[in-house]
């Protein structure tokens, strides 16, 4: 596994001096740093390192080796059974599952609830998105992406299916709304962003798709956004 470390800090040592604060602060920093372990082709993984960077949480990106079967040992296996990335490790916690970890950073992280509403029908609405990703975002242009760049076996129809009601629905919710739950970003976003920007490489153009254009630009011009690898 490869080691890639983006580290943000709080600055709250005010007495020391600014290289001696930045020093223990970038220490403090490494010794709590959350560990994410991803493909950088992966937008399960994108939309769980765009959220640690928004929240500015100090990440370490640990590369997993997919091709060479590396998720699919045993030390990678006692992480998460499903042999599947990504996974976190935050102190004594591992988790996996994109949207899992997206609720638990958004629960544990973000106090004021920004960006997982606390109230009921708010809440649910999120859900009901990450459902989506999982659902027919997944089995649809993430499907088609999969197949182009890595050959993957998929039911093209179903895709092709999946793929045009997805499109539909996150139009229509765009046109009516800046992100998908309303006036402010939420992980809903985050969840929907990466393999709807990266459609295209899977061959599904996204041309005429004018509310869905503007809703990518805006997770884009996010502070703190760190854009996806791109397939080449
Ligand atoms: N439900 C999981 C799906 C994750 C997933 O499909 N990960 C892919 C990479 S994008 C993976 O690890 N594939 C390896 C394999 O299935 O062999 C999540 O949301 O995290």
């Amino acid at each position: 596994m490869q080691i890639a470390t983006s580290l943000f800090c709080n600055d709250a040592l005010s007495g020391l001096s600014v290289y001696r604060r930045s020093a223990l602060a970038q220490t403090d920093a490494m010794a709590n740093a959350i560990k994410l372990y991803r493909h950088p082709l992966s937008g399960h993984c994108h939309r769980v390192e765009v959220f640690l960077s928004l929240l500015q949480l100090p990440y370490e990106l640990v590369e997993v080796d997919l091709r060479g079967g590396e998720h699919k040992q045993p030390a990678f296996r006692s992480k998460n059974a499903l042999a599947q990335i990504p996974v976190i490790e935050d102190g004594d916690v591992t988790l996996a599952d994109s949207n899992a970890i997206l609720v638990y950073l958004a629960l544990r992280y973000d106090a004021a609830g920004r960006w997982l509403p606390r109230e009921p029908l708010a809440a649910a609405g999120v859900q009901r998105w990450l459902s989506i990703a999982a659902g027919e975002l997944t089995y649809g242009p993430s499907a088609l992406r999969r197949n182009k760049l890595l050959g993957a076996p998929i039911d093209r129809g179903l895709a092709e299916q999946a793929t045009s009601n997805v499109f539909t629905v996150l139009e229509s919710a765009l046109a009516q709304a800046p992100f998908l739950c309303g006036g402010q970003p939420t992980i809903a976003d985050l969840a929907l962003y990466a393999y709807t920007a990266r459609a295209p490489e899977g061959g599904v153009s996204l041309a005429g798709r004018a509310a869905i254009s503007g809703w990518l630009r805006r997770i884009e011009a996010l502070p703190g956004f760190v854009p996806m690898h791109e397939a080449v």
